[in-house]
């Protein structure tokens, strides 16, 4: 019995049109111990050898030869031995079985390991099914399963333990669809036509390359809070980013660009990365460019940019210097208690307070003074921040300015006079005080009939304007005012 490979060099094949030399002809061992072939070629010792074939196909290029061999022995005419030999060619090995190769990452190198990105709008991949590098003489029929390590379930609870499981995955013209992500193993089987097998297999893995697709709130307000400050978390920015992988494991992280006038070495930059970007009164006014960066769990990224409108809403609150009240005498002459620099600088300031920097104007005195210079100034304030916010309500001051009377009157004695007509104004006035006199002078002129001498009896009527109050009666002054029976002269 003979056995060669259809793997192996072609065979020679002799003048029948057979295999020859690479199958060996029928021996025997000769008086000196030699071995003796029984080959046409041989034709020694008075032997010579012939053979006919009969062919059978057994499976693929696989057939067996019935080879029978007819020997004449010269020295012996009647004698010609005949045997038969069994010779079997073709395929009797199983397939040579290589890993696919593919150069899924276009560098020119064939993959070491397979890897297939998922679909950009779900999470599994879709290829087609990669054919093993097969090498045999026959034709092969190639069976692909796909398999996985996972955690073995019973009842929907996990054992703890790790089992290999077939993945039952559609197949799409010629698509392999609803790969998961992982490693995955491609089990070939690659089976020639005489039923011999090899199995291979190759591990693959499933990526999400897709970045998370970013979807930032459109330009937003945000209002500075107490304390001139505002944090924007990724939640106040993010409005629905996704990922085509998984959402909940999508890493949220915002950064702001600070501009040079609000950064603290006066160069404008990006904040670090983090969960959340601070407001400050700096940004007041202007637009925040805020970017929100995701990465899933592969450490693909992606970003969008937001810009936030920064307003102070808070309005400053005045609180204004305590009422004050004086005496009229109290202001030195000449002093215009209605101009501003003259109120600040006797009355006091208001203090004001803010979120933010914050300043403070006086508006014109409401000013309800008498001739006298008696009753109030209410003094109006109001704060102002960088925003433009007024403070709300009243800030005023009222200074209250109550009256001092204090004035001395001489009235002149009686005169005599001889001829000519005697002085009207002899009265002295001296307004120490805060007081406004008036004066009406009378003369009533008694004649003498015939005489040359005639009386005048003056009175002198005095108001004083800060005082008179159209009711009260009039003060009379006694001609007697030293109570002695006799006027004063
Ligand atoms: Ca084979
Ligand atoms: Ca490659
Ligand atoms: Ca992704
Ligand atoms: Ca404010």
């Amino acid at each position: 019995m003979v056995k060669t490979n259809c793997e192996q060099a072609a065979l020679p094949i002799d003048a029948q049109g057979t295999c020859h030399a690479g199958v060996p002809a029928p021996w025997f061992i000769n008086g000196f111990g030699k071995k003796v072939y029984l080959d046409n070629t041989a034709n020694t010792c008075n032997y010579s050898a012939t053979y006919s074939d009969l062919r059978v196909s057994v499976c693929g290029s696989r057939y067996a030869l019935i080879r029978e061999w007819k020997i004449k022995d010269w020295c012996d005419a009647s004698r010609v031995l005949e045997k038969r030999q069994y010779i079997e060619v073709g395929d009797f090995d199983a397939p040579i079985v290589g890993h696919p190769e593919l150069d899924l990452d276009r560098n020119g190198i064939i993959d070491d390991t397979l890897r297939y990105g998922v679909a950009p709008f779900n999470c599994f991949a879709a290829f087609a099914l990669p054919s093993p590098k097969i090498k045999d003489c026959s034709s092969t029929t190639v069976t692909t399963e796909i398999y996985s390590w996972q955690p073995e379930t019973i009842a929907g609870f996990p054992t703890g333990r790790i089992i290999w499981v077939k993945l039952d995955l559609p197949i799409v013209n010629g698509q392999l669809q609803n790969v998961p992500l992982g490693t995955h193993y491609f089990i070939f089987k690659v089976r020639d036509i005489c039923n011999q097998e090899t199995i291979d297999t190759v591990a693959f893995k499933v990526l999400d390359r897709i970045a998370p697709t970013m979807i930032c709130n459109s330009d937003f307000v945000v209002s500075l809070g107490g304390g001139g400050a505002a944090r924007i978390t990724t939640a106040d920015v993010n409005k629905s980013s996704r990922d085509n992988c998984d959402n909940t494991d999508l890493k949220l992280e915002v950064r702001r660009l600070i501009p040079a006038e609000c950064a603290p070495d006066g160069v404008a930059g990006y904040s670090p990365w983090g969960s959340f970007v601070d407001l400050s009164c700096c940004d007041v006014g202007k637009l925040a460019t805020v970017e929100l960066r995701g990465s899933d769990r592969f450490g693909n990224t992606n970003s969008c940019i937001t810009r936030l409108q920064v307003d102070d809403k808070l309005a400053p609150i005045c609180t204004p210097p305590a009422d004050r009240t004086i005496k009229c005498t109290d202001i030195p002459a000449g002093l215009d208690i209605t101009e501003l620099a003259v109120l600040q600088r006797n009355f006091g300031l208001p203090t004001v307070e803010d979120n933010c920097e914050v300043t403070w104007e006086e508006l014109e005195p409401i000013v309800n003074l008498n001739n006298c210079k008696i009753g109030n100034v209410t003094r109006r304030f109001r704060a102002i921040d960088a925003a433009g916010n007024l403070s709300a309500g009243i800030c005023e001051q009222v200074i209250t300015v109550n009256p001092v009377h204090n004035y001395e009157i001489k009235f002149p004695k009686d005169v005599v006079s001889y001829c000519g007509v005697p002085p009207k104004d002899t009265l002295l006035l001296n307004e120490i005080a805060c007081d406004v006199l008036a004066i009406n002078v009378e003369d009533k002129q008694f004649t003498i009939p015939g005489g040359g001498c005639y009386q005048i009896f003056r009175t002198y009527q005095i108001i004083n304007l800060c005082e008179y109050d159209d009711i009260s009666g009039p003060i009379i002054l006694s001609r007697d005012m030293d109570c002695d029976l006799a006027p004063r002269r």
